[in-house]
């Protein structure tokens, strides 16, 4: 056995489990006496709900029962709860319209649940959802932010007039406006930031299941955080105490933040076991996600810079318009606003920054939190802005950024927008990227291009994301209707072997690998001696589940905290043992030594002791080998880097390759440098799907007309470079244990800037200042097509 450690490139233990099929999904599982739900949904984007009638259905084979959102308010059957709320610039609080777990009165959305039907088979529910008879009233839909907020615009809820949810700021108006007077340049940037829909390789589902003798209801569901959902579901939508409510997420095949909800099905199925005394499952299908998984992005955003002579940056001011959906998801507010404007600074040194955040129900599907969650916004506002700058003012685009870079020596540096960065290193991130991509050498490489008649361009993004999440106390005085700390759980059992239980979730990240590797080198525990075990509130201490890269930072420093209670106990253990004072005991490699001597005792031999305490301090410690810690942490952590792409453009088609990636990444300490990679990768597939292919579309009515694979395009193998060049260049965190950062959305934040800013200097020649996202063939054919190229002499 080589080194398992800290640093190891170990491979992922749970990949035995999944490529011999053995993977357990939420699909997978069966309950004695299962009945299948289907779930009937609107097909209009807004309408009055005049009829359901369900005598039908009802009659129809194998149907046990057919429910409607009467049924489910007569049961006194609550909303599905926001988890996050925002006050409007005067202190008001945001507009919370009730969220129906299936739609009352009125249909607000395309996928908008409206009934559910319950029969023995799957397909026996599916034919008689087609049996029910829904009348429908149409009313006129908005489905863009500018058509919801636009004069007479129809309106989505009573209680959210103008259709608004939040009109937010942050930052010094003032001191921006002062700046922007005394500005050389003052750059200015209309963007758009596409809507997209995650598309987790396994789709939805969740199972009810009832015990009518004890009342204890299970839930098992494809969650990213099983225990929030048992509190929001618990407490808010069916009224189940926590002690009779179990959720499991068992294997979950991916969730990219569309499964951190909760979600009306999750409440569905459990309501309707406890009614019918039967364990019910439902399953989406691939188009039942485009219409009801959480989609992410959408803003429609202004940046403006005010750059003084030398190129400083001297004041930001933004205003976006957000798209929340029909209805709040459970961390939607908090991503325009805390995940966003926050990270306005970049890693520049931008002295005043103002935003104003304008958060617009639709009729589309509600918008959350999707890889990255609001940093891959702000990102790619800030670095196509800082291309632009350098395309009006003429500065190099480099330069632009290490003349405004946050100087090394700058930690802590006080952000004008709340945030307080720890540290980082820009410079280095930059200076190698730029080296590994042959920055310098891309004009041979542009011109050999051009001899096959090809346009080739190179863009960078030097971006920042702050992940980690989060102190409780601040993210709760920012609206936060929950505490971000984690928790572990780590049992040494009496031969010495280990059972981590962990509060983070894991649906592809590797924590099965990368936690077993912090025991093996805190506690030289061979991996092969250490399951993690999570998602299952039954089994684990109230934990917050993984989203925002924060299951190693946050959840890995709760397993350092337990981990520090079990070597201080062990230490009095083995003082006891071999008769020595606790203030001379040394652990080191597994081995309890008294120090300066050979006297030791190994892990095993302590945790024996402690399960079999013949001879043992029983008057000062308790039996066992078995201890626990909640870690809160005191920052964010500040992952950075520089992207660096470069693609070839097909004149003829107006396709885009990317022909070169290379991505140097800042993640503090790395504990497993293969999961690290594949992690970016996985990011930088989806940066690059979100620039230049994926685009969910809504026509003016608010029809999906990106509803399926077909027309949504999502990125295949053959669409990522096969030069991808990852790399890291790390600074430690210096608040956590381990000096880890995040890494789990670095790719998706830092690459989608990158790859437009490559796009556009491809097409400098055809006067292209910017270009929104996807940067499909068709919109650069027709700028190619409607552009003469300037010589190249000009
Ligand atoms: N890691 C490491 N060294 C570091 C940082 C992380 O070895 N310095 C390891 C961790 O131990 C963990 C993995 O890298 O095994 C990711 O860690 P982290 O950055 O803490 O992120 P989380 O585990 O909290 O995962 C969440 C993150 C997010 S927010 C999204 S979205 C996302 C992502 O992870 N969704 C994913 N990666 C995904 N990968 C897969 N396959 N599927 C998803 O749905």
């Amino acid at each position: 056995m080589g080194f398992e450690g800290i640093g190891a490139a170990v491979r992922r233990k749970e990949d035995r489990r999944f490529l011999s099929g053995r993977g357990n999904y939420t699909d997978d599982i069966n309950r004695p006496g299962q009945l299948h739900a289907v779930i009937r949904r609107s097909d209009r984007p807004h309408a009055r709900l005049l009829r359901v009638d369900t005598a039908a259905a009802a009659a129809a084979p194998g149907v046990v029962a057919v429910y409607t959102g009467a049924d489910l308010d007569a049961d006194n059957v609550g909303g599905v709860p926001c988890g996050w709320q925002i006050h409007n610039k005067d202190g008001s609080p945001m507009a919370e319209p009730k969220h129906p777990v299936l739609a009352v009165g009125r249909v607000r959305h395309v996928g908008d649940p409206v009934a559910v039907v319950i029969a023995e088979t799957r397909q026996q529910a599916k034919n008689a959802a087609e049996l029910l008879e829904i009348d429908y009233e149409d009313l006129p839909a908005a489905a863009t932010v500018r058509d919801a907020i636009a004069p007479g615009a129809p309106a989505l809820h009573d209680d959210a007039p103008g259709n608004l949810c939040y009109d937010w700021h942050i930052g010094d108006a003032a001191a921006v406006d002062q700046a922007f007077a005394q500005a050389k340049w003052r750059v200015k940037l209309d963007l758009l930031n596409n809507r997209l829909v995650p598309n987790a390789m396994e789709p939805r589902a969740a199972i009810g299941d009832f015990d009518p003798s004890s009342g204890d209801f299970t839930l098992y569901t494809t969650s990213q955080n099983p225990h929030v959902i048992r509190l929001l579901m618990g407490a808010f939508v069916l009224h189940i105490p926590e002690h009779k409510l179990r959720v499991v997420a068992p294997d979950v095949g991916g969730g990219f933040g569309s499964k951190i909800y909760h979600y009306a099905e999750e409440a569905i199925v459990t309501w309707a076991a406890g009614k019918l005394n039967k364990p019910i499952k439902w399953t989406a299908d691939r188009s039942e996600s485009f219409m009801s998984d959480a989609h992410g992005r959408d803003h429609d955003s202004t940046a403006e810079m005010a750059v003084a002579e030398d190129g400083k940056f001297l004041a930001l001011r933004v205003r976006t318009l957000c798209n929340m959906g029909a209805y709040l998801s459970t961390f939607a507010p908090c991503v325009p606003t805390y995940l966003y404007a926050t990270l306005l600074a970049g890693c520049y040194t931008t002295p005043a920054i103002y935003a104003e955040v304008k958060a617009v129900f639709t009729n589309t599907v509600p918008v959350d939190a999707y890889r990255g969650a609001g940093r891959p916004e702000a990102t790619f506002l800030l670095e196509r802005l800082m291309d632009v700058i350098a395309h009006d003012t003429g500065i190099d685009r480099v330069e632009l950024r290490r003349k405004n870079f946050i100087p090394r020596d700058a930690f802590p540096y006080q952000t004008p927008v709340a945030l307080q960065y720890d540290s980082g290193d820009y410079f280095t991130t930059l200076d190698v990227a730029l080296k590994d991509a042959g920055w310098a050498d891309f004009p041979a490489r542009r011109a050999e291009a051009a001899r096959k008649g090809k346009l080739r361009g190179i863009g960078i993004s030097t971006y920042l994301e702050a992940c980690g999440i989060a102190p409780s106390a601040v993210v709760g005085s920012l609206g936060a209707r929950a505490g971000l700390y984690e928790v572990a759980n780590v049992r040494v059992h009496p031969t010495g072997s280990v059972t981590v239980f962990t509060g983070a979730h894991s649906h592809g990240q590797g924590h099965e690998t990368t936690f077993a590797q912090l025991v093996a080198d805190q506690l030289g525990v061979p991996i092969a001696n250490v399951d993690v075990v999570h998602g299952d509130t039954g089994k684990i201490p109230f934990g917050m589940g993984t989203y925002g890269s924060r299951s190693l930072a946050v959840g890995g420093s709760a397993m350092v905290k337990a981990m520090d209670k079990i070597v201080a106990k062990g230490k009095r253990i083995a003082a006891h043992l071999m008769e020595a004072s606790v203030n001379d005991i040394e652990f080191k490699d597994g081995k309890f030594t008294v120090a300066g001597t050979d006297k030791s005792k190994a892990l095993a031999e302590i945790s024996l002791a402690a399960y079999v305490p013949h001879n043992y301090p029983i008057e000062e410690l308790e039996p066992g080998l078995d201890e626990t810690a909640f870690y809160d942490p005191k920052n964010f952590t500040y992952p950075g880097g520089c992207h660096v792409c470069e693609v070839e453009i097909d004149r003829e088609t107006g396709s885009v390759e990317v022909v070169r990636f290379t991505a140097v990444d800042d993640i503090g300490r790395v504990i497993n440098p293969m999961i690290v990679e594949g992690q970016v990768q996985g990011g930088l597939a989806q940066g690059i799907g979100q620039a230049l292919m994926e685009n969910a579309v809504y026509d003016g009515q608010g029809q999906l007309v990106t509803g399926s694979f077909m027309d949504y395009t999502m990125p295949r193998a053959h669409d990522i470079p096969l030069g991808l060049k990852v790399a890291t260049e790390n600074t430690m965190c210096t608040h956590n244990p381990l000096g880890s950062k995040g890494v789990g959305e670095v790719g998706a934040i830092g690459s989608p800037p990158a790859v437009i800013n490559a796009v556009v200097d491809a097409l400098r020649d055809y006067g292209v200042r910017h270009l929104d996202m996807p940067a499909t063939p068709q919109k650069i054919w027709s700028i190619i097509q409607s552009n003469t190229p300037r010589m190249a002499a000009e």
